[in-house]
């Protein structure tokens, strides 16, 4: 009787296959899957575009059948850089539509970038290749505490080593975004009085201006970002940038480190690339195991009260080698973190 039941059940099932089989007509053709590859439509794109207006650029290509696609943007001077990728058939603004981003650090500039598009699967397809200019950035959401490109503020302050040069520095091609950035470097490779090994290399203290730095008020939709990077250094688990964000509790306009909110969040080197440093703001009430963190104040995150962001950059004196880093484009974004 299972026996009957299982070939029933069998037959209905090859009964419903065929069915759909004939019915369907929705779906890539044969073609579209396996016939030759050609270029039906040819990419055209403007000589220039000015994303700061809300202009874009969409990538529209026809091709005759479905197969992957690769697009690269480049920025000739940043080296910045953009990829679209997909198996469509048609490309187009729902899968390949730009608005002036880059995928990581280097941000775009005004610059020229260079597009090539590629059909990887296909062994006799060209690489296109196009240019396009950029007249405008694209406009940063958030709030920007500073990019470094207006030179050093009145009101903030500054450490170095003594065999350290650490200042805002421009025009040397290494900023993540705009033309300038922070940058120490130096050698630091003695011990402390008490025989363990320096680590301070320098530091900023980013005040708030009187104004303060006029942040969203919900820290748990908050989002903190800086543009890092660690080159020249000591590698894994020998560098890192410390954080300390000091926040007013009681509103008297100064930081009392005994009796107030000092957030520490420590960032430890991963390669020598430009990285993006973000993390909610309402995550500094715990510290880097997870418990609640032992600060003075009220213990809660307040972005409405903070006061001043210290960048600290530290490196093991015991490798004996020359440190170096780079800071650049700390900026608060809200709901996500920043989009390079
Ligand atoms: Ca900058
Ligand atoms: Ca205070
Ligand atoms: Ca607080």
């Amino acid at each position: 009787m299972k026996r009957i039941i299982n070939i029933t059940l069998l037959f209905l099932l090859i009964i419903s296959c065929r069915k759909n089989d004939e019915e369907t007509i929705e779906g890539p053709s044969l073609n579209d899957l396996y016939g030759p590859f050609n270029i039906l439509s040819n990419l055209e794109l403007n000589d220039s575009v000015n994303f700061s207006t809300g202009e874009s650029v969409t990538f529209e290509m026809e091709i005759s059948k479905n197969t992957n696609w690769e697009i690269e943007i480049l920025g000739s001077s940043t080296g910045a850089k953009r990829k679209f990728s997909g198996n469509n058939r048609i490309i187009s603004l729902e899968n390949a539509k730009w608005e002036g981003g880059a995928d990581a650090f280097p941000s775009f500039g005004l610059e020229k970038s260079h597009i090539t598009i590629r059909f990887p699967n296909e062994e006799n397809a060209p690489s296109i290749k196009d240019s396009i200019t950029i007249t405008g950035l694209k406009k940063d959401k958030g709030t920007l505490i500073t990019s470094f490109e207006n030179e050093f503020q009145h009101h903030w302050d500054f450490f170095n080593q003594e065999t350290v040069n650490g200042s805002i520095t421009c025009s040397d091609g290494n900023a993540a975004k705009g033309d300038c950035c922070y940058k120490w470097n130096g050698l630091v490779n003695w011990t402390k009085p008490d025989g363990t090994y320096e680590w301070a290399i320098g530091n900023i203290n980013i005040n708030a201006p009187d104004s303060g730095f006029s942040l969203p008020a919900n820290a748990s939709t908050l989002f903190f970002n800086m543009g890092n990077k660690m080159v020249h250094t000591n590698g894994i688990n020998n560098c890192f940038i410390q954080f300390s964000f000091d926040e007013d509790d009681n509103g008297d306009g100064v930081f009392d480190p005994g009796s107030e909110d000092r957030f520490i969040y420590q960032y430890w080197y991963e390669n020598d690339q430009w990285n993006l440093i973000s993390f909610k703001y309402d995550d500094l009430k715990y510290d880097s195991d997870g418990n609640i963190a032992e600060v003075k104040g009220n213990g809660l995150p307040e972005p409405s009260k903070l006061i001043s962001i210290e960048v600290f950059f530290l490196a093991n004196a015991a490798t004996g080698e020359i440190s170096e880093a780079y800071a650049d484009h700390i900026i608060f974004t809200e709901n996500e973190p920043y989009k390079p």
